[in-house]
């Protein structure tokens, strides 16, 4: 051990029967995991370090973390003996095997009651299976979103931490501590059972992408539709960065729309339009599928990005297929109020969805969620991070069972005041043949929502007709003939048999 020890950084060198010092361990070497650890001794946490490659601990120690409270470990053993039990150790390493073969490495030198975390990407089934896997050996899982970077792991995240609730109060402090900090409280809390954590993240991933897409479409019409300059347009966002769409994604769309190239060019307009994506926001949508949930704004914007990727065939398509050329005539002015608040309606409905998700997620998966916390972890540290999850936050706070977004008075007022402007903008896009995905599938979404009597009736009946799928009757028309909440099958035409395939459940 002589020679390891030999090299440390920081404060710790010391015999190695010495009672461990380390407070908090992290695997992987990384940038995100470098900094994390930078966050935590900042925070006045002795840290271990490890990595694969061990050559990467020792460079790690001899730069960024020489003169602070980290020390580093050469070998797994190593790494479990420098920590204080129970052990809190961190894995920041790629996603899929590499976190189950550190988890595997571990556990020979783990005792009952460490805690593992895991802080990589990902996907919440993984987490799920690791929480269960582990709690049967005495071991505490945890699966934890981190979101904002490398910028936020360095100076605060976002964390979101689930899985094996017995380690909250173990990680608590390490983790409120290096947090983001938003209104003085941190943006970390327990968010619920197993994969809890990584599911919120991928959700929150999801709804990054819907936000991404809103703003997307609002700089087309204003650029294709209004025939604005960058400059008008980062002035735009600069307006509506001091109201309610204070975020950091429209804080850096501003910037993006005014950094111009050498030649004097907005960069931006020399960039490629072919959306790249790693995953998760085709996760959420999955999901929100799987789960028979309308989260279609998060849809719209991974269909988006797929339509944006087919460039080539794009540029056939825009050859022979024409549409109509935009002319505005309006007062601008007033419809870049208009866009501004249809952008802020499109949001409520897009986290108003988010949160529907997440609701039946937590039912279906027997999962305890930590709703009014989600908001709040969110606040600070993310990419979504705005002024507009305070606002969420405090509608949880006021009302941690309500049922959606939709329902809370704060938000009600906002769309109702926001409806008009809102369905102008989006019907000047389909007249000026601009897609505005997502500013429309929320308006649809919107308008379905506050629907009584949706046509879904014709589609049962259509169903019944074709496959004698069934259908219920409406309470008001319930009689002898069509009992209350029985499935009933309509022979529709006199032809045929009056079987039917109420069991049947496509
Ligand atoms: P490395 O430095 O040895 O490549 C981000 O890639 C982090 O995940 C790095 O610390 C990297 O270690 C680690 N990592 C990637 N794939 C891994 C694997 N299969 N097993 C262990 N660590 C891995």
């Amino acid at each position: 051990m002589s020679g390891p020890v030999a090299r440390l950084a920081g404060l710790q060198v010391g015999p190695a029967q010495s009672e461990p010092s380390g407070d908090f361990g992290l695997i992987g070497l990384a940038v995100m995991g470098q900094n994390l650890i930078l966050n935590a001794a900042d925070h006045g946490f002795t840290v271990v370090a490890f990595n694969r490659t061990v050559s990467k601990v020792d460079r790690f120690l001899e730069n960024e973390a020489k003169g602070k409270s980290i020390v580093g470990a050469h070998s797994i053993e190593e790494f479990c003996s420098k920590l204080k039990k129970p052990r809190r150790m961190m894995l920041l390493v790629m996603a899929g095997p590499a976190v189950d073969d550190f988890i595997e490495k571990l556990l020979p030198y783990c005792d009952k009651g460490d805690i593992i975390i895991d802080g990589g990407n990902s996907h919440y089934p993984d987490s799920n299976r690791r929480t269960r896997y582990l709690a049967e050996k005495g071991i505490r899982f945890v699966g934890t979103g981190v979101s904002g970077g490398e910028e936020g792991a360095r100076y605060g995240p976002s964390l979101m931490p689930g899985g094996n609730e017995e380690a909250w109060p173990y990680i608590k402090d390490v983790f409120q501590s290096i947090a983001a900090k938003s209104d003085g409280e941190p943006c970390c809390d327990w968010v619920g059972d197993e994969g809890a954590g990584h599911y919120v993240k991928m959700v929150h991933n999801g709804i990054e992408y819907g936000d991404m897409q809103l703003i997307c479409e609002a700089y087309d019409i204003m650029k294709r539709g209004l025939g604005m300059s960058y400059q008008e347009m980062g002035e735009e966002f600069d307006k509506w960065n001091k109201g309610v769409l204070d975020s950091f994604l429209i804080e850096i769309t501003r910037d993006v729309l005014k950094f111009s190239d050498d030649d004097g060019k907005p960069l931006v307009e020399k960039i490629l339009d072919s959306a790249g994506q790693k995953g998760t926001g085709k996760w959420t949508a999955i999901n929100a599928l799987d789960l028979g949930m309308p989260v279609t704004l998060i849809g719209e914007a991974v269909f988006a990005r797929c339509l944006s990727s087919i460039k080539e065939e794009r540029t056939r398509a825009s050859k022979v297929l024409s549409g109509p050329k935009p002319s505005f005539t309006g007062d601008r002015a007033t419809f870049l109020k208009n866009l501004e608040q249809g952008l802020y309606a499109s949001k409520i409905i897009s986290y108003a969805q988010g949160f529907m998700l997440m609701q039946t997620a937590a039912k279906q998966y027997g999962w305890k969620l930590n709703k009014p916390s989600i908001a709040l972890m969110w606040r600070g540290g993310c990419i979504i991070r705005s002024v507009f999850l305070k606002d969420i936050t405090a509608a949880y706070r006021a009302e941690p069972d309500l049922e959606n977004l939709l329902f809370n008075d704060f938000f009600n007022k906002a769309i109702h005041e926001a409806q008009d402007g809102w369905r102008d903008v989006v019907s000047y896009a389909v007249k000026a043949g601009i897609p505005m995905p997502a500013f429309s599938t929320a308006l649809a979404f919107f308008d379905g929502y506050r629907t009584k009597d949706l046509p879904a009736n014709l589609l049962q009946a259509q169903r019944d007709y074709f496959g004698a799928h069934t259908f219920i009757i409406k309470p008001e028309y319930a009689n002898d003939k069509y009992k209350s909440g029985e499935h009933i099958h309509v022979n529709w035409t006199g032809r045929g048999g009056n079987v039917s395939a109420s069991t049947y459940n496509a």
